[in-house]
């Protein structure tokens, strides 16, 4: 997915012009991975444009630093001051997604990463539809021959620039053989996630997504948007393992994620979900979503932060 510049990149406390923004090649999480990054969207909405749930992801990824003991020398306020920032110099409205970035830099080589410099960036950018066209109609999944990390192996909960290996050799292997997407399980064979969204399935009118933590799934900011949207839509949902049978029996399906938003599932392994069309509760509750983000339900005004 090609990327349109804007003007600035937040770099460490300054605003870089964005072809200025570089690294050195011998950048430690360039050569080992151990860095920690988020995905973040903001909307245009009535009274001006929101970045969506921006504390609860700047949360995250002070979380993931935590896990990967990066010190971090920017607190909370300072990170969303930043991204808010970031969003007003470069003129974004509607479609923004916005990318903080906590990396080791230049000054150590070896896989010991202590006394890389901890360095903190933040870009935006116009972003469209993460999964393409097919997001309104459903996509087709394959379940991976790639499993989840265990845990034992990569913190899961840490949203860890190295662990997203993993994720890209499922996507190029669900790709290349004609998918949309991966759907990954766990080393104990159980549904974990998909490459960068979680996932719900819908039985007898019940949502369920497998239980962050057990599955080894990033714990979602969009899947917990969604929770509290169905339940107030009346639906009852339930976090409960989850196995490939249940994927091919579901009614319906769909995945959840900042990038990709809620798209619907139309086949698991050349298995229909349902009859292969998007159906009643997923379209209710990807409505709900697309309006709750653009300013349109005044419910869940507390998770806009106005730019
Ligand atoms: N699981 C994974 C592995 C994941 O990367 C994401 C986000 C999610 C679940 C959903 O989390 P949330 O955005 O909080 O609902 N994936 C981000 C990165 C995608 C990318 O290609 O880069 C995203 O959606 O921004």
């Amino acid at each position: 997915m090609p990327i349109t510049p804007t003007k600035k990149i937040w770099m460490d406390g300054s605003f870089v012009d964005w072809p200025d923004a570089t690294v050195h090649v011998l950048s430690h999480t360039l050569h080992y991975g151990t860095g920690a990054f988020e995905g973040i969207r903001a909307y245009k909405t009535p009274n001006g444009v929101a970045i969506f749930r921006l504390k609860d992801h700047m949360e995250r990824l002070l979380r993931s630093c935590k896990i990967l003991m990066l010190d971090v020398p920017y607190n909370l306020s300072d990170l969303c001051e930043a991204a808010k920032e970031l969003v007003r110099v470069n003129d974004l409205t509607e479609g923004c997604y916005i990318r903080p970035l906590v990396y080791l830099g230049y000054g150590e080589i070896g896989v010991n990463p202590i006394g890389a410099p901890v360095q903190t960036a933040i870009a935006a950018w116009s972003w469209g539809a993460y999964l393409g066209d097919h997001a309104e109609t459903g996509v087709r999944m394959k379940i991976s021959s790639w499993s989840r990390h265990a845990p034992n192996a990569m913190p899961t909960a840490s949203k860890t620039v190295g662990g997203y290996v993993n994720a890209s050799l499922a996507k190029v292997e669900a790709i290349k053989a004609g998918y949309d997407e991966a759907i990954m399980l766990g080393p104990d064979g159980r549904v974990s996630e998909c490459t960068g969204e979680n996932l719900f399935i819908i039985r007898d009118g019940r949502l369920y997504s497998p239980p962050p933590s057990e599955a080894g799934a990033l714990s979602g900011i969009t899947q917990s948007s969604i929770v509290k949207i169905a339940n107030d839509l009346g639906f009852e949902v339930n976090f409960e393992a989850l196995r490939r049978d249940d994927l091919y029996l579901a009614d319906e399906a769909f995945l959840t994620g900042t990038a990709a938003e809620v798209v619907p599932l139309s086949s698991v392994d050349d298995r229909l979900v349902g009859d292969g069309k998007p159906g009643p509760i997923t379209t209710v509750i990807r409505k709900t979503y697309h309006q709750t983000v653009r300013g349109e339900r005044p419910q869940y005004e507390d998770w806009l932060a106005r730019v």
